[in-house]
Order: structure tokens, then C-alpha cells, then sequence
């Protein structure tokens, strides 16, 4: 049974915020870090309780808040294959997040290990890791104490990124079987991403340098780590990479300022040359959005959308050559987010599928095609290749030189990209693999196709549940009456889109909108904003 005497006594040292009712999200836990003790406690235990569900394999858990600004922080759980949380189980983390005492507590626990049937005799391992936030500290010393009261054996991988964090879950559980996903370590995630690297680009012109924009964040540590790794084979030159400065973290810098805003950093205006090419990464980095300036100092944004569309059209490219075009079958997932001239452009080229947002339905959807591209226009994705097409690219026998090098250079790309969730390093690298193979510039990248012009917006409501939506979020079903406002509205503008959605990561409502022009997009964004205000 629960060692509930220890429980009852670690948890009396975390107690929960009277006020505040905790939400396992779709970025899991996220709020104030200042409010997240008990929280962290509680994730630490079921941390525990899933990796003795799972007959002791090893759990990972992040403490992050991403793009959120400074103050906030989060924790999720990764599941053994480096995925999201099943979703059961975050109905389980919500409910004992919120239980009031610690007896409540130790009811609630007692009633997960009834309803998943927990073998409390089996092994229970964890890996965890945090960003570079004030918080994180305060907060795994309290997740420590939840693997404490559970008497888990854990793993401390220190300050790294969301990202590296699912390549150790992966790797640890992997470890020594025959589908071995790398070293586990963090050397042998930089060894195999600049490795597989050096190989797609061998024969290649070296890249001009690369401006990296690391938002102040633990991005810059790793990206530090793997400049080191490429060596001669790519140059990047790391900006924002003040972690220990206060208030800086994701402050007018990063990927979701770039996206959301539409603007360069303002701490970059003195670095970019017109014509060069940069990128953001989020906070935690496993976002990505590329940008430059051109000949007359415009800014040009390379969102999701463009690396999507960039590196799916590659692969296909290759699977051609290959003569693989039978076997293996590209598929691109999106959300409502992503721009109509992305969609249109790929529609026309490979199966396009559209999800709700969030990266579980993303990754669940490019499950499903042998090769699945899955990016969100802010610029979180991977390309995920089955088990089936991983063994078909390995036994496959190349009957002329060409054939040979471009499965040689799908296998190689199937180790540069992250399996298991969006890393924006690794998505880096893959582009810089594509443009150095097609000799492209941002500016040719850039013209695959031309973005609509659009505007993300976010409002305050009452109570964001109280809308509901259908159709992968495109349209409301709830409050009656909104759709068919927001319909009209946009019947009125060429080329108009627009949609509203309840956000699963912070407490507003989101407006989205695009149209022919740049400021009919804006407008109908605000006129729709103005609809559900
Ligand atoms: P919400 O807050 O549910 O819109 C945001 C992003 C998602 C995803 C999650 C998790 C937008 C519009 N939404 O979700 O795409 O990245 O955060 O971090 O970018
Ligand atoms: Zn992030």
C-alpha cells in the first residue's frame, strides 16, 4: 500500500493554495511559479505512480513555462516513448493537484491506484529537468519530495530543454534493445544531431553564419554546447543568451515574440545584415521561427508554415529519388493556425490534415502516415517516421548511385530530427540541411509561397469554457449564435478566415484572423475580438 505516513508529512511541508484550482493542460500545469509548491510535490508522486504503472519504466518530468513570461512556470510529464501524457492520466494529475489537505490527498492517490490498477510493488524511475526560470530551483526541490515520499529512484538532468529532456526519456528506455534511440546523455544528443548533420551537408558549401536568438534562455546553454559539436560545419552566433539576468527570459526576444509580434527582436536591429539569415527559440526551445531582412530592410518572417512546407517538399523530394515513391507515403498534420497559402500550397503536393491544437494531437496524426510532417505556424514540430518505413529505409537495396545517396540521406535525417517532440535545435539544423541542398536563401525559401496576412489576437472573458468548439476548432458550437456573427463578419472580406478558440494554456480566449490585405486582416481580427468581447 501508500506509504502514507511519509506522504501525509512531506506533503504537510507542500500544502495547496486554498484559492486556486490547478489544471493539467495541454502544455501540462502552467500558472505563477510562485504558486506551484504543491503542485511540483504532487507531480513527483505521480510521476512515480505512472512509472510503476508502466512496470517501473522510467517517467521524465520538466519544469518550464516555455514562452510564458518569466514569472510563470509549469510541469509536465513525458511518457516512456519521450511522448505527452496519456490523457487519462492528466484527468488524474488535475484531480490530485487539487485536493485540499493532505488527507485528501492520500485519499485521491489511493483512488488512482485503485481505478489504474498500480502494482505499488513494482520499480518506480524518473528523469527530470528544469529551464532557467528564478523558480525552477524552489520548485524540483519540491518535485524531489514527492519522488522522496514514493521512494522513486530519480534522475536529475539539470538545467536543459524541453526537448533533450524527451531525447533522455527515449533514450533511457530504449537503452540496449534493438530500437536504441542514442546515447543517454546530453553529449549524445549534441554527438547525434551534429553528426547526422555533417553527413547531409558533406560535399556542400558551407552555410554563412546563422544568428541565433536564444530568448535569454536555456536554448542558449545547449546551442552553446552543439556550436561546439558542428565545428567548421556550421557557425552559429548566439544572441540573447543572458539566462541569469532578471526579467530578461523571452523579454522582446524569442520565437513567440517574433510570431506574435511579426517583428525582429529589437536587440537583433544592430546584428542583422539585410539578407542574412536568423532564428528565435522559445524559452525552453523546441520552438522555432526563422527570419532576415532584405535588400531594403524589411523583415520577412519564416514561420511553422514555411518550415513545414520547406521540409516536407524535401522529403518528398528524396523519397522520389530513392524510388521509395510507392512505399513510403508523406503526410503534413496542422492546426487552424496555420497560414491558407501554407495549406494550399502543401494540399497541392502531399495529404494535409488539419487537428486541434496542441502537440498530442499533432503527433498522434503524423503518426498515422509513414512519414508525418507536423509543425504549428508558432513554429513547434518534428517529422516523425514509422517503425515500418525506419526498417524499410534500412534494408532497402539502391540499384543506381543516385538512389543510394538519398536513402542515405533519408536515414541521416531520421537521426538529425527529434522523434520524439518539437526541438527547435534540431529543426534548426534540418533547415539549414535543406537550404544548403538547395542552394536557397531566406529570400527564396521565402517565395515558395506568399503568406495572407494575419493577426492573432487574445481577450479576456468572464469564462473562457463557455466556448466550444468543432471541426479541429475551426468553428464555435458554443455561445449560441457567436458562429453565425463571426460568419457574416467574415463574408465581408476577401480571402477572410478567422476563428475563435478557448486557449488550454492560459486563462483568454483567442482570435485568429487573415484576409487578401494586411489591414482587412487586422480588422476583421479586431471586429471578431470585438464579437466575443
Ligand atoms: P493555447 O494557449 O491553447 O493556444 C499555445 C499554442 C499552441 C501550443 C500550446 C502549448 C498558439 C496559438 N497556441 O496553446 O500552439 O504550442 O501553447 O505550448 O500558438
Ligand atoms: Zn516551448
Amino acid at each position: 500500500s501508500l506509504p502514507t505516513k511519509l506522504i501525509q508529512s512531506l506533503s504537510d511541508l507542500h500544502p495547496k493554495p486554498s484559492h486556486i484550482h490547478f489544471q493539467y493542460g495541454t502544455a501540462g500545469f502552467r500558472t505563477l511559479g510562485s504558486t506551484l509548491d504543491s503542485v511540483l510535490f504532487r507531480v513527483g508522486i505521480i510521476a512515480a505512480l505512472r512509472s510503476k504503472k508502466l512496470d517501473g519504466r522510467t517517467i521524465g518530468v520538466m519544469v518550464t513555462a516555455s514562452h510564458n513570461p518569466e514569472p510563470d512556470n509549469g510541469v509536465k510529464l513525458v511518457d516512456p516513448r519521450g511522448e505527452m501524457l496519456e490523457a487519462a492520466w492528466e484527468g488524474h494529475a488535475t484531480t490530485i493537484s487539487n485536493a485540499s489537505t493532505s488527507s485528501d490527498l492520500i485519499e485521491a492517490l489511493e483512488s488512482l491506484v485503485q481505478t489504474a490498477k498500480i502494482d505499488l510493488s513494482k520499480p518506480a524511475n524518473v528523469v527530470y529537468a528544469r529551464d532557467t526560470r528564478p523558480s525552477g530551483p524552489g520548485l524540483v526541490s519540491a518535485l524531489e519530495d514527492g519522488f522522496k515520499a514514493m521512494s522513486a529512484t530519480s534522475r536529475n538532468a539539470g538545467v536543459a530543454t524541453t526537448p533533450i529532456l524527451h531525447y533522455l526519456v527515449k533514450c533511457i528506455n530504449t537503452k540496449g534493445t534493438k530500437y536504441s534511440y542514442g546515447d543517454d546523455s546530453e553529449e549524445g544528443y549534441y554527438r547525434k544531431l551534429s553528426t547526422s548533420y555533417k553527413k547531409l551537408v558533406a560535399g556542400k558549401a558551407v552555410q554563412p553564419p546563422l544568428i541565433v536568438d536564444c530568448a535569454n534562455g536555456v536554448g542558449a546553454l545547449a546551442a552553446e554546447q552543439l556550436n561546439e559539436y558542428l565545428g567548421d560545419a556550421l557557425q552559429l552566433v548566439l544572441e540573447n543568451t543572458s539566462i541569469t539576468t532578471p526579467g530578461a527570459l523571452n523579454n522582446a526576444c524569442g520565437a513567440d515574440y517574433v510570431k506574435v509580434s511579426q517583428k525582429l527582436p529589437p536587440s537583433l536591429s544592430s546584428v542583422l545584415k539585410p539578407g542574412q539569415r536568423a532564428c528565435s527559440l522559445d524559452g525552453d526551445a523546441d520552438r522555432l521561427i526563422y527570419y532576415y531582412l532584405d535588400d531594403r530592410g524589411v523583415f520577412h518572417m519564416l514561420d511553422g508554415d514555411k518550415i513545414a512546407a520547406l521540409v516536407a517538399a524535401f522529403i518528398v523530394e528524396l523519397v522520389k529519388v530513392a524510388g521509395l515513391e510507392d512505399q513510403i507515403k508523406v503526410g503534413v498534420v496542422q492546426t487552424a493556425y496555420a497560414n491558407g497559402a501554407s495549406t494550399r500550397y502543401l494540399q497541392e503536393r502531399l495529404p494535409v490534415k488539419c487537428v486541434p491544437t496542441g502537440v498530442k494531437h499533432l503527433h498522434h496524426a503524423a503518426e498515422r502516415y509513414n512519414v508525418g510532417v507536423y509543425f504549428e505556424a508558432n513554429g513547434h514540430g518534428t517529422v516523425l517516421f514509422s517503425q515500418p518505413t525506419l526498417d524499410k529505409l534500412t534494408e532497402y537495396q539502391p540499384s543506381t548511385p543516385a538512389q543510394s545517396r538519398a536513402v542515405e540521406h533519408l536515414v541521416s535525417l531520421t537521426e538529425l530530427i527529434n522523434q520524439t517532440v518539437g526541438d527547435a535545435l534540431s529543426d534548426m539544423l534540418l533547415v539549414e540541411v535543406v537550404l544548403a541542398h538547395k542552394s536557397y536563401s531566406g529570400e527564396e525559401w521565402n517565395s515558395l509561397y506568399v503568406d495572407l496576412p494575419n493577426r492573432l489576437a487574445k481577450v479576456s472573458v468572464p469564462n473562457r469554457n463557455a466556448f466550444r468548439t468543432e471541426d479541429a476548432e475551426r468553428r464555435l458550437v458554443s455561445p449560441p449564435g457567436l458562429q453565425t456573427k463571426i460568419d457574416e463578419l467574415i463574408n465581408r472580406y476577401q480571402g477572410g478566415r478567422s476563428f475563435v478558440r478557448p486557449s488550454g494554456t492560459e486563462d483568454v480566449v483567442r482570435v485568429y484572423a487573415e484576409a487578401a490585405l494586411r489591414t482587412q486582416a487586422d480588422e476583421l481580427a479586431m471586429r471578431v475580438a470585438g464579437l466575443v468581447y
